[in-house]
């Protein structure tokens, strides 16, 4: 059962499709100050999940968490905000139940930071709604909860399989080529992805002549091969005479404005932007509507950047900090000068006082940006995946954001952001996908490899070794550290190997992703989801349950040839070194240390169940479903879900087959 309690003038935020009346009994489960601030007392053995896109745990106890997007590729445990706001929590323990906090300005969740047995949570202003959400149990409340944001985004059967994306590739060459070594190599690949230096000075929906002379050719000659090019789209809008997305929203007053009514001006990749209004629906349906610019070339998909919105600096606080300066510098500088200079320097990039200096229009009324912040990423996706269903109604367009807020799921997937090429961050992934899928972000990954930083070979088998479970399967890395494409490493053919098994995989993957979406389930959970009784269950951190089928261990160490894995029950231990080369084994309920040697992979598959497995093919255009084998348990039966993979109606497609082994 779902409650709705309102508490002063919220705005609406478009996160719930579906409306329920507010009740007018007591809120249950929190104490209310009635300024925004709610309360509740953790037992002991409470464990409370959720928050999307956070760092730390699957069980969110012991920190401080800010919903506020914000860009930090330098996050650690320290961290208190990332790409996307999240605000859905289940508490489970003593009382069970989920909540889900619809504010879209800053909130706090304090679980048990303070006080370890009080959880607090707290909005900026009391202007918001409380959903409250019991059921049978964590699974019930999640599926609850869906119904009540709406149905996922499910993504061409081609956004399957492996991407591969680096910031750096310069021009049509660096593309032909990444292209050519990998399949010189045998790897199969799907999709290329073109970050910022596609465009002509970082400007929205422009391609750069000189270093791309004919994107249209260029993205033809791929799909010849089975490989799509999928441009970034950033926030920001390059201020510059002549250039028509400039002077359009100029006109229109499509852009954001500043106290004064001027248009607000941040500085981002393109230098000076305005950016886009995307709450206003005329602002959203423009801009949308340039992705037809892209279209019309033969692209598919899209990922949008920098919708936090992120800001490197604004002109006012640059002059004022480089005034500042001037004055620090003018003597001889001390220590103290010394800390505040490069401070006031580090404090320009997505400083909040920013936030605090644009407005939206909102049916005429001006609202500051700060109050609305986290809506602005997932209105962005909107405008795209609105207009995209006009210019090409018949086929599903592959979107994926940075930045999100719960409702984001209906219009595309996520991708993690910004990560490093840390082992730690294997499992911050990890452990953020539960989270991400309970509020309906199922088409989601990390970069993997890890964007920051330079890789190592070992780590890239490791991460691969997870990474090829997840949806949204991407090689990513910044401009600057050490090449990651698969082929630039000694041992190539083991990469390869694992993109093999993930193309054998994707028949599996898919259907279980169908199911999530078209029954508002979860395909990633933590254990104790489906073992509600076992203790283990609920302290296990770094496992999950993959569908309905598998539980995914993988290694997230530096150097270790295996690790120690709980099994809540009788599983079927799958050891590949190769796509055609596997062995099992059956090992009871209990903890295990199971060797996992570099070049293998490791999962296990639930008690009287298999599953289907097919052949690896150049990509995902090239899988045929009538080569499934079944692995698994004897006598289990598999029910595949497919579609013809681009039909925007995809229940009209649907077929279902039982498969048994
Ligand atoms: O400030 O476009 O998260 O994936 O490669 C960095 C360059 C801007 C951030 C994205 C990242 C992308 C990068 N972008």
């Amino acid at each position: 059962m779902i409650k709705k309690y309102i508490y002063g003038e919220p705005f609406p935020t478009g996160a719930a499709v579906k409306s329920i009346a507010a009740s007018e009994d007591k809120l249950p489960f929190f104490e209310s100050d009635n300024k925004g601030g709610f309360s509740y007392a953790l037992s002991e053995n409470d464990i409370v999940y959720g928050l999307g896109e956070q760092i730390r745990g699957i069980n969110k106890r012991g920190w401080q968490y800010v919903s506020w997007n914000y860009d930090n590729p330098n996050h650690h445990e320290d961290t208190r905000s990332l790409y996307g706001s999240h605000n859905f929590i289940i508490v489970s323990g003593q009382q069970t139940f989920g909540a889900f906090f619809d504010y879209a300005g800053k909130m706090e969740f304090d679980i048990g930071y303070t006080k370890r047995s009080e959880m607090r949570i707290t909005a900026d202003k009391n202007d918001l709604i409380v959903y409250i959400i019991t059921g049978e149990n964590e699974k019930d409340i999640v599926k609850q909860f869906r119904q009540l944001i709406g149905r996922s985004y499910i993504p061409p059967f081609w956004a399957f399989g492996y991407g591969q994306s680096r910031w750096g590739y310069k021009n049509e060459q660096d593309i032909r080529t990444v292209a050519e070594q990998h399949k010189a190599a045998g790897i199969p690949l799907d999709s290329i992805y073109l970050d910022i230096d596609y465009m002509e000075r970082y400007k929205d929906f422009t391609v750069d002549k000189e270093r791309f002379p004919d994107l249209e050719k260029l993205a033809a000659d791929m799909k010849e091969q089975g490989i799509h090019l999928v441009p970034i789209i950033d926030a920001g809008v390059k201020i510059e005479d002549g250039y028509d997305v400039y002077e359009e929203g100029v006109r229109e007053n499509y852009f954001c404005k500043n106290a004064e009514g001027g248009d607000f001006v941040g500085a981002v990749w393109p230098g000076r932007v305005h950016f886009p209004d995307f709450l206003q629906p005329e602002a959203r349906k423009w801009f949308g509507e340039k992705y037809s610019v892209l279209t019309k070339l033969g692209i598919e998909g899209f990922w949008n950047d920098m919708n936090e919105p992120a800001i490197f600096y604004t002109e006012d606080r640059l002059s004022d900090t480089c005034a500042e300066i001037e004055k620090l510098t003018s003597g001889n500088m001390g220590i103290n000068e010394y800390f505040r200079f490069t401070g006031m320097v580090a404090g320009l990039n997505g400083n909040m006082g920013d936030y605090d200096k644009f407005y939206h229009n909102v049916d005429g009324k001006m609202i500051k940006h700060s109050e609305v912040h986290n809506l602005y990423g997932m209105n962005m996706t909107r405008s795209a995946f609105e207009a995209l269903k006009e210019i090409c109604p018949e086929k599903r367009t592959l979107f994926f954001s940075r930045s999100s807020y719960i409702g984001a799921h209906r219009y595309g997937g996520i991708w993690q952001g910004d990560n490093k090429s840390w082992w730690s961050h294997i499992l911050q992934s990890m452990q953020q996908l539960p989270a991400l899928n309970m509020a309906g972000f199922l088409f989601t990954g990390s970069d993997t490899g890890g964007f920051g930083c330079d890789t190592t070979e070992d780590l890239m088998l490791r991460w691969l070794q997870y990474s090829l479970f997840t949806p949204l399967f991407r090689n990513h890395s910044a401009d600057g550290t050490r090449f990651q494409e698969l082929y630039r490493f000694d041992n190539v053919s083991a990469a390869a190997e694992m993109i093999k098994i993930r193309y054998s995989l994707i028949p599996y993957l898919y259907s279980e992703f169908l199911k999530a979406a078209l029954n508002d389930e979860m395909m990633f959970k933590p254990l104790a989801f489906e073992f509600p009784g076992d203790d283990m269950a609920k302290q296990t951190e770094d496992q999950l349950l993959l569908g309905n089928e598998l539980m995914i261990a993988p290694v997230y160490k530096q150097n270790a040839l295996g690790r120690y894995v709980y099994l809540p029950e009788e599983m079927m231990l799958i050891r590949m070194s190769a796509w055609d080369k596997y062995e099992t084994q059956i090992l009871p309920k209990g903890h295990h240390y199971v060797d996992v040697k570099l070049d293998e992979l490791v999962f296990f598959i639930r008690s009287n169940k298999a599953i289907p497995f097919g052949k690896p093919t150049a990509n995902t255009g090239e899988i045929d479903l009538s080569s499934l084998e079944m692995i698994g348990f004897p006598n289990s039966t598999y029910l595949l879900y497919s579609d013809n993979g681009y039909s925007t109606e995809p229940e009209e497609s649907i077929k279902i087959s039982a498969l048994s082994k």
